[in-house]
């Protein structure tokens, strides 16, 4: 039996996307980016995603209103950053809650960007630069039980992260392609302080069923954006989208640092371009919350965040999920 505000918008009045759920304290929050309407053409570099800013949701059980706790953080307020405030996600460390977003710098160049503050639901203080050595979007972040912060992120495209694989940034960079391997996310472990990567960021392995990385024409398959890192039964579960084919798949592996199996996929295409979820435990049980196109009637950056329950066997395998179904 699904919940009567299962695979619905849980707001209405603004457009919200990419939402990153987590139960603090016994309650839902989520971190979504704030879709703006916008009257252009979509492009390859995401020109149409111009958000400026971060209102955090939140829901006192999954059945309850979902509330919006107003400006969180603005572009404005936020030294270093120029446009494009995309997909973030947020964290406790420390009694501390941490919003941890990416944006475009000055110079046009996607950053991952940190800020704080002693409520979930902000206002977020931001720190004056992005975290150093850092790059892309989409930033997840996964504490391990050890305390182990590890940050997880990079999108394909308009994300930029193939402009990086010299190093340094080159605009001009080949993307992979045919049996070039495909890039996996990368992911670094912050410091405490959240303030800085304490370890260089590498990429993260996804591998075939014979042990074979992904290549980059496995568009089924292969990384594009959006990962999301969740522990089940010991295990760690890495999902993402797959972008141009529309799939949210997961891989599996024994460490936070991969490699990663590839096992399967956990939604088929949602209305819009893009797809982008979150998953988290609420009461015992999993959710997925993603988002769609639906309250917009299809327009591919105006999208409203949703949830729906994950299906997961004895052996740990996630059940597909057709969306509107
Ligand atoms: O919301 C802007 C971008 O669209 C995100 O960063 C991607 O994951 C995609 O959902």
């Amino acid at each position: 039996m699904r919940r009567d505000n299962e695979r619905k918008p849980l707001v209405k009045h603004i457009y919200t996307a990419d939402p990153s759920a987590h139960v603090f304290n016994g309650k839902i929050y989520i971190y979504p980016s704030h879709d703006v309407e916008r009257d252009v053409p979509d492009d390859d570099n995401g020109d149409q995603y111009m958000m400026e800013d971060y209102h955090v949701l939140s829901m006192d059980d999954l059945d309850s209103e979902c509330v919006d706790n107003g400006l969180a953080l603005h572009q404005d307020d936020v030294p270093w950053v120029k446009n494009q405030m995309w997909a973030p996600d947020a964290v406790i460390v420390n009694d501390k809650y941490y919003l941890v977003f990416p944006a475009k710098d000055k110079d046009g160049i996607f950053r991952i960007g940190v800020a704080s503050s002693d409520s979930p639901t902000g206002p977020f203080i931001p720190q004056d630069k992005p975290i150093e050595g850092s790059y892309s979007i989409d930033p997840a972040v996964l504490v391990d039980d050890d305390g182990s912060i590890y940050c997880y992120y990079g999108g394909l495209w308009g994300g930029q992260l193939e402009m990086w694989q010299s190093g340094s940034f080159n605009p001009d960079e080949k993307r992979p392609s045919g049996d070039d391997e495909a890039l996996g996310p990368m992911f670094a472990r912050f410091a405490p302080t959240m303030d800085r990567f304490e370890t260089k960021p590498c990429h993260v392995t996804i591998l075939d069923e014979n042990g074979i990385p992904l290549k980059a024409s496995d568009e089924d398959r292969r990384y594009f954006e959006g990962p999301w890192m969740h522990k089940y039964n010991g295990k760690y579960y890495l999902s993402y989208s797959t972008g141009t084919t529309h799939y949210i798949c997961y891989a599996e592996g024994d460490s936070p640092e991969g490699p990663f199996t590839y096992k399967g996929r956990i939604m088929e295409p949602v209305l819009g371009w893009t797809t982008h979820h979150s998953i988290v435990e609420i009461n015992g049980e999993w959710y997925l919350f993603y988002h769609d196109c639906e309250l917009s009637g299809g327009v591919t950056h105006e999208r409203c965040v949703k949830y729906t329950k994950l299906d997961i066997d004895d052996k740990g395998n996630i059940k597909t999920i057709h969306p509107y179904e």
